[in-house]
């Protein structure tokens, strides 16, 4: 057994102008779907409660950009970035989040409850860490199937304090399961910075994996090709037989915990720095030097897409209250 903590320079190649302007596509997407829903529960059209990732982006694209489509992965309470960058339509989430039978959960989930197996999402979970011993379990079955395929589980800096973490990394690394732990690590877990929840420093979290001799592999977070190189050197490994990953991405939220938090733990000084320098999605707009006619464009095609996703989910089926049990299983 090895205690010593490994590292690697994330690998693969550059990613050409192409891709990164589909990257950027796909962010913006989720952006603008966050913005919106955030605007529709204001305005008290969707039911139950909201966490949006604005400003979190780049993990959820860059992270399933990496993974296969036969690759799973399973979510936390701030889900939708995840679910549209592993493949279900924004359509079929918005439904869900209207509680229609549309939705990728029947509209019996709603935000934190979104599932769509024909993509490979096992689901967000309210609970925080939920699903995490749920990867694990899916990466068992891939290695006794002999399948190459990996399972991910999102989480976040807050997560790594449950027991349910650090059971979950113990038994991925004894048996060598294909399982990559993505740490969204955003400083925050609800009101609470880093420094009162966690005995090391904030960038410093993925020591943790040292605790099960755990490869770490780091990214920043709010760089869509860094996370997306990181990522696929994560896949790699895990699929090579040595063993799970801990992927640490630091990022950081642009918005409040929930819809209508009053955020009056946060530095606004902190905030608008944060703002002004690492909106993953502006950084990579900058990096292309995208024209503004072309930026303007890709703003009115994603929005379009939006509206129509409203439209869809407003023109939908509420379900019956005689169904209320059905699909319910424990
Ligand atoms: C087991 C459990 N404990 C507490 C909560 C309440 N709760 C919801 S979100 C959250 C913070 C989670 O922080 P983190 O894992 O860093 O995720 P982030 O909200 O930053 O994305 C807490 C404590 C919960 N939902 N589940
Ligand atoms: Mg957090």
């Amino acid at each position: 057994m090895t205690t010593v903590e490994e590292r690697t320079e994330p690998g693969g190649r550059p990613l050409s102008r192409d891709e990164l302007r589909s990257f950027l596509r796909e962010m913006l997407l989720i952006r603008r779907f966050e913005e919106k829903v955030e605007e529709r529960f204001r305005a008290g059209e969707l039911p139950g409660f909201l966490h949006v990732a604005i400003g979190q982006e780049a993990v959820a694209t860059g992270v399933c950009a990496a993974l296969a489509r036969e690759d799973v992965i399973a979510s936390t309470h701030r889900a939708h970035g995840h679910a549209i960058a592993k493949g279900t339509p924004v359509e079929r989430l918005m439904a869900e989040l209207y509680g229609k039978v549309e939705g990728c959960s029947r509209g019996y989930g709603g935000s934190m409850h979104l599932y769509d197996l024909e993509v490979g999402n096992l689901g967000a979970n309210a609970v925080v860490a939920g699903g995490i011993p749920g990867i694990v379990g899916a990466a068992l079955a891939f290695q006794m199937r002999g399948e190459a395929r990996v399972a991910a589980a999102f989480f976040g800096d807050g997560a790594t304090n449950t027991g349910t973490f650090h059971e979950s990394l113990n038994l991925a690394q004894l048996w060598k399961l294909p399982a990559v732990f993505v740490l969204e690590n955003n400083g925050w877990a609800e009101s609470t910075p880093a420094s009162q929840h966690l005995p090391l420093p904030v960038e410093k979290l993925g020591k943790r994996a040292a605790a099960y001799g755990m490869k770490l592999i780091e990214a920043d977070g709010q760089d869509v090709e860094a996370v997306y190189l990181a990522a696929l050197a994560a896949r790699e490994h895990a699929l090579s037989g040595k063993g799970p990953v801990l992927l640490h991405l630091r990022t950081y939220r642009l918005t409040g915990h929930y819809v209508g938090d009053p955020q009056v733990y946060r530095d606004k000084e902190e905030l608008a720095r944060e703002r002004a320098t690492r909106d993953p999605i502006e950084l990579l707009k900058a990096r292309l030097e995208l024209p503004d006619d072309d930026w303007a464009a890709l703003d009115a095609e994603v929005t379009a897409e939006v509206e129509a996703a409203v439209a869809f989910a407003k023109a939908g089926t509420d379900p019956k209250p005689e169904d209320a049990l059905k699909y319910v299983y424990a």
